[in-house]
């Protein structure tokens, strides 16, 4: 069985990355307000992997005959200046994310938790990547600048990016 300050963390956890799914879900809508409908499809794709990642918090803790206490949500920020500002918030919130995973593998390890450890360790690689994914656009739009041209090629780059369930393993957070 879980024990209360992990289940506690975890549930706080699942309200994280629920959070970080209405982000990109209200960027996505920014972005198809201004007919940059393929950076819409590229945070559409976000927002799926963000429940998916819920998901596996919310599995742990049921399958580890915890209780799963669902968190209010706050309204996430619903217009930027630029698609540069929208995606330079989700760079830093994903470094916010990045924070609570490590407090996270902190207090798996001061409890002992192995099993939490594991699921963790998942979590550590894969902020790496979500950093970097949303680093990279940050990148390509300061590169791009005031070229109209230029966002419009990026649009269509962004929007080839698709969504795949996770396989039954991956999605079991093994
Ligand atoms: Fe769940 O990784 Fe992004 O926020």
């Amino acid at each position: 069985m879980i024990k209360k300050k992990i289940r506690d963390a975890f549930n706080e956890q699942i309200q994280h990355e629920l959070y970080s799914a209405y982000l990109y879900l209200s960027m996505a809508a920014y972005c198809h307000s201004i007919g940059l409908d393929g950076m819409a499809q590229w945070l559409r794709v976000q927002t799926m992997e963000e429940m998916t990642h819920a998901m596996k918090f919310f599995d742990h803790i049921i399958e580890r005959d915890g209780k799963v206490e669902l968190l209010p949500i706050k309204k996430p920020k619903i217009t930027w200046k630029s698609p540069l500002e929208g995606f330079q918030d989700a760079y830093k919130h994903e470094q916010f994310i990045t924070g609570r995973i490590n407090e996270l593998v902190k207090l798996s390890n001061a409890e002992k938790d192995y099993a939490s450890n594991s699921l963790l360790q998942w979590f550590v690689d894969e902020q790496v990547e979500e950093e970097a994914s949303a680093s990279k656009v940050v990148q390509q739009l300061e590169m791009v600048g005031d070229s109209g041209n230029g966002l419009l090629m990026l649009d269509r780059e962004l929007g080839q990016r698709t969504f795949t369930w996770p396989t039954a393993k991956e999605g079991e957070g093994e």
